[in-house]
This record gives C-alpha cells, sequence and structure tokens, in this order.
C-alpha cells in the first residue's frame, strides 16, 4: 500500500497590500506559529488551529494603516488555498463536519462540506462594530475569503450570545472542530465521499 500522503499547504501572497507567507499541516497537532500585526485575529487564528487540529505558520504584513480589511481578507484567501492544497483530490476525505460550540452565554453552530461548491451562510448581525480593537464587520469577510478559496460550503449561525469577545471566538472554534472532523479520513474508505464518484 502507497504510504499516506503528507497533507501540507504552503501559500505565497505579495501584493501592494500585503505580503503574507503561510504553511498549514493538516494532520498537525493543533500549534500555531501567528505573526500579523492585528492581535485579536491572532488569537482568533491560534484558537482555529487548536481546535483544528492544524499545525499552522502564518508570517503577514500589511497596509493596516488604511484599516485592517486587507490582511484579513488575504489571510482568509491564504488559508484556503493553504487548506484546498491539503484537500488535494478529496480522496480519503470525511467530506462534512459540524460543530455546537458554547462559550458561557454564547451558542454557535457550524456545519460545513468540503464540497468545491464555494457558499458562505452567515447568520450573525454583530450589535457593534469594534471589538478589542478589530471591525467586527472583517468577521463575515474573513470567513467569506477562506470560503472563496478553500471551496467550502459553510453555515456560521449565532443562536445566541451577548459577548462579541466570545461570539468571534465560538466562530472561530467551532470552525476548527468542524474542518477536524470534515478533513479527517474514514477509516478504510479511501475514495471520494460521493455516489457520484466525484465532489464538485
Ligand atoms: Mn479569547
Amino acid at each position: 500500500m502507497a504510504a499516506t500522503r503528507r497533507r501540507i499547504g504552503r501559500v505565497k501572497r505579495e501584493t501592494r497590500e500585503t505580503r503574507i507567507t503561510l504553511e498549514v499541516h493538516l494532520d498537525g497537532k493543533g500549534t500555531s506559529r501567528i505573526d500579523t500585526p492585528i492581535p485579536f485575529l491572532n488569537h482568533m487564528l491560534e484558537l482555529l488551529a487548536h481546535h483544528g487540529g492544524l499545525d499552522l505558520t502564518i508570517q503577514a504584513a500589511g497596509d493596516v494603516e488604511v484599516g485592517f480589511h486587507h490582511t484579513v481578507e488575504d489571510i482568509g484567501l491564504c488559508l484556503g488555498e493553504g487548506l484546498s492544497q491539503c484537500w488535494g483530490d478529496l480522496k480519503g476525505v470525511n467530506r462534512y463536519g459540524h460543530s455546537l460550540l458554547p462559550m458561557d452565554e454564547t451558542l454557535v453552530l457550524v456545519a460545513l462540506d468540503i464540497s468545491r461548491r464555494p457558499h458562505l451562510h452567515f447568520g450573525w448581525k454583530p450589535r457593534k462594530v469594534r471589538v478589542e480593537g478589530f471591525d467586527t464587520a472583517l468577521v463575515k469577510e474573513f470567513f467569506q475569503a477562506l470560503v472563496n478559496r478553500s471551496g467550502l460550503t459553510l453555515h456560521l449561525q449565532v443562536l445566541h450570545g451577548e459577548n462579541l469577545h466570545h461570539i468571534i471566538e465560538a466562530l472561530f472554534k467551532g470552525c476548527g472542530r468542524a474542518l477536524r472532523q470534515a478533513a479527517g479520513r474514514p477509516a478504510g474508505r479511501g475514495q471520494v465521499q460521493s455516489t457520484k464518484g466525484l465532489i464538485g
């Protein structure tokens, strides 16, 4: 039997707005080295990596003097591209994953399909513009970029919650948990998880 392929993604992206290098190991231990100019995003990406069982290294610089938008979006794109490289032809990938993730008063539902049919349902309307120096509208921008480049079908629904930090944290943790399940290898099933024999 052929050795199991190491599932690694490596991405380098340089534009006039951002410079990003990213490496992701899908079958990792959840260890991360995240270095971006946005501390709150670093915290969220560390949580995603930890709960996703991803080894994730990100080095990012960006034009944050004009706002965090470019950097957040481009990191989402790079992570999406890296994950897509890891999944490859989707053979032996579980495909579906979900998480119902509580954090204190907050409860978040995440469901996803590694589908090659990018779609984001974003079920949250932040009631404040900023939290911890971070523009709450960028949470959706991050996940939209991730979805666009990874080909995920991703449903995020905040069922209830008050504290914005908790809500955003639950979204990132839940996404990690669901990804871990979806990207796992079903025992003894090395084929594409579709009766069509093809995903996409
Ligand atoms: Mn926190």
